[in-house]
């Protein structure tokens, strides 16, 4: 190959070279992209909890769920106490939404009267769980409910009962807060299933507390003395109150049966010295589900509008073996 072709294809190679490194290396790089904002973490949460009491064992149970869970993850917790006042715990909202917290999870102590702090909150865009027990307000007021189906656990209590007086008899019901979810749901699915043969000679609220059962139980005994067959208790706590109140009247375990709610492990107890025939359980240790619906709404993701938690009931054959295990 003659020199000058030689020449002439080295210049060529050489230009090409030189415009394709040109092409390579953008002039300057544009700055990167900023990341996408980035999602946010437990840490970052301040989670609004207006505890509405401290009633029973099942509620200091949640209540440590709450508190553990938080610090657990580093959530910044704003935790009260309500007494069981509905005043209070919307006034303990109203000082969350002030704050400008990032959720508000709501236990209800009764269901009507939520209305307009609800759109307090909506108006904040503070998004709200309800917790526990349901609220009357239209579901387009909060983000989600998660929690028991009260009336299956008052249908469960119903279904003992039925086995417990296969030939009928009569029962007495002590309920839980007056107007509260939890209490209307376990009353409404009792009455559904108890059979025809089994009548329900009075009721009365005991609210949850073993302070406010025991006077009824005590009142209830002397009125139908010789008439009961069953009873209906809306918790272990004031389930409690009533074995006391039995005590005292002379009535040994077994001779009444008895029907509770929560499975905590006063009630576990209670089926193992023979009192009580069964226990619908009621999970309290809902923080960290809780926590977690939380953080998936600050990072803009959908959560189910309900979340049930699942449940079953306990029986005193397996008391004494589960009684270790219990968290509550
Ligand atoms: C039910 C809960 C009730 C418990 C009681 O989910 O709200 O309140 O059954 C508690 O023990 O006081
Ligand atoms: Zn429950």
């Amino acid at each position: 190959m003659s020199k000058k072709l030689l020449f002439n294809l080295f210049a060529v190679l050489m230009l090409t070279s030189l415009i394709l490194s040109a092409c390579g290396t953008p002039a300057a790089a544009p700055a990167a992209a900023p990341a996408a904002s980035a999602k946010k973490e437990y840490k970052d949460m301040t989670l609004c909890y207006p505890q509405l009491g401290a009633e029973s064992d099942w509620r200091t149970a949640n209540t440590a769920s709450f508190k553990e869970t938080a610090k657990e993850l580093g959530v910044n917790l704003v935790f009260s106490d309500a007494q069981q006042k509905q005043e209070n715990q919307i006034s303990a909202m109203r000082a969350c939404i002030q704050q400008g917290v990032d959720v508000i999870a709501l236990p209800p102590v009764v269901e009507d009267g939520w209305d307009a702090v609800l759109q307090e909150a909506k108006d904040a865009e503070i998004p709200v769980i309800i917790v526990d027990r349901s609220v009357s307000a239209d579901k387009s007021m909060y983000v989600s409910h998660i929690g028991s189906d009260m009336v299956l656990e008052g249908k469960k209590a119903g279904e003992e009962m039925n086995k417990l007086l296969p030939n009928g008899g009569n029962v007495l019901e002590i309920s839980g807060t007056t107007g509260s979810g939890a209490a209307t749901g376990r009353a409404k699915g009792f009455r559904e299933t108890l059979n025809k043969n089994i009548t329900i000679l009075d009721s009365q609220t005991g609210n949850f507390n073993p302070t406010e059962a025991k006077p009824v139980a005590e009142a209830f005994l002397k009125k139908y003395a010789g008439k009961i067959d069953g009873f209906f208790i809306h918790n272990d706590g004031m389930a409690q109150a009533v074995v006391e109140a039995m005590k005292s009247a002379g009535v040994k375990p077994g001779e009444i049966k008895m029907v509770s709610v929560d499975g905590t492990r006063g009630g576990f107890q209670m089926m193992i010295d023979g009192w009580v025939q069964a226990d619908v359980e009621c999970n309290p240790l809902l923080g960290p589900q809780v926590m977690e619906m939380a953080l998936k709404l600050m990072n803009g993701e959908k959560i189910d509008a309900e979340v049930l938690t699942n449940e079953t009931t306990y029986y005193p054959d397996k008391a004494a073996e589960l009684l270790p295990t219990r968290k509550y």
